[in-house]
């Protein structure tokens, strides 16, 4: 079986970005066994802390935040980093040619439950004007995006990777402590029958939404003439890979609990590189009036609306939100 190493040069990423994921992943292996020393490390469970979010963290948000934090300052490939589980941008090595984005947990709620969860991150080329504290120059769109991907910590640690020649996945050989190439070029199907999203929210969704929704759950006497089946991880991280696996459609809309709020997933840590991911499978990723990829963020921590996933799927509910218009 093909080595990222191998997969990452033939894909033509310069040498400093393998080297960078490298370091990332190096990362990503010590919490997959953090992760999976659970109870008996002491791992599980909340701190008395919150995050930036206002959300309580775990225990393993902390520990995976460090982790990462501590590899990729050291690494002297990275200029600055933002992490949702930081207030402010982390400045890292002044020569650093590249900043880091990442959810250092994504779903840790499934951590006290033995779920899924998992570690998002995205990279970008660090500007060279930039001071290494500077927010400002992790406000660039997905579209430039060097890399992105998530280490699922499941039954088998994975990873899911882009450098934007494609989608490849990776699983964790344990023995050797590489991660191999075990399905390269993912092709997300373009229809699906299965959708996911958090239908105790329906009551705070916009029209466009409750109506798209209304019609799946109709089945294949209503407008949509099939029979639908709803999955929900309560990690986006188990989502979207059961997506890149089988297709489906994910969706995290805005809803009115928060009008301050644009929804719950962060643009830097959760949509931008999850649509990289979809969009380089064949999926598509919108917030339902706009492709993801192309919002200009204004703040490293704002949140978006996020549809993805089969194409002729995500097209079909974003037609609701232009009916609405
Ligand atoms: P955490 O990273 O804070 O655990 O949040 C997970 C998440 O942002 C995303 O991964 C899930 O899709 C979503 O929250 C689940 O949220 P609810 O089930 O609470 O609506």
């Amino acid at each position: 079986m093909k080595r990222l190493n191998s997969q990452l040069q033939e894909d033509g990423a310069p040498l400093e970005l393998i080297l960078l994921i490298r370091t990332l992943l190096a990362g990503c292996k010590e919490i997959s066994f953090r992760v999976g020393q659970g109870e008996l490390a002491g791992v599980l469970g909340s701190t008395l802390s919150d995050n930036v979010h206002g959300e309580r963290q775990k225990k393993l948000d902390v520990i995976s935040n460090q982790i990462i934090k501590d590899i990729l300052k050291e690494s002297g490939y990275v200029k600055a980093i933002s992490s949702e589980e930081e207030d402010d941008v982390v400045p890292c090595h002044p020569e650093g040619k590249y900043l880091v984005s990442f959810d250092p947990l994504d779903g840790s709620s499934n951590t006290d439950i033995n779920s899924l969860i998992g570690t998002i991150f995205s990279i970008l080329h660090a500007p060279q004007w930039m001071e290494p504290d500077d927010p400002s120059a992790f406000l660039q769109p997905g579209t430039q995006m060097v890399a992105a991907g998530y280490v699922l910590y499941g039954p088998s640690t994975m990873l899911v990777l882009t450098t934007g020649r494609g989608t490849h996945i990776y699983t964790l050989d344990k023995t050797h402590g590489g991660f191999l190439l075990t399905k390269d070029n993912v092709q997300v199907p373009e229809d699906t029958k299965e959708f996911a999203i958090n239908m105790s929210n329906q009551r705070h969704w916009e029209p466009p939404v409750q109506e798209y929704v209304s019609d799946l759950l109709a089945g294949e006497t209503g407008p949509r003439g099939k029979n639908y089946n709803m999955r929900w991880v309560a990690a986006m991280v188990g989502d979207i890979h059961r997506l890149l696996c089988r297709g489906g459609i994910f969706a995290y809309p805005y809803d009115n609990r928060d009008p301050k709020k644009a929804g719950k997933l962060r643009l830097l840590y959760e949509a931008n590189p999850m649509s990289f991911l979809m969009e380089q499978a064949g999926g598509m990723a919108s917030t339902g009036q706009k492709r993801i990829m192309e919002i200009m963020p204004k703040e490293i921590h704002q949140r978006v609306p996020v549809v993805m996933g089969s194409k002729n799927e995500v097209e079909a509910m974003v037609a609701y939100y232009d009916k609405a218009e």
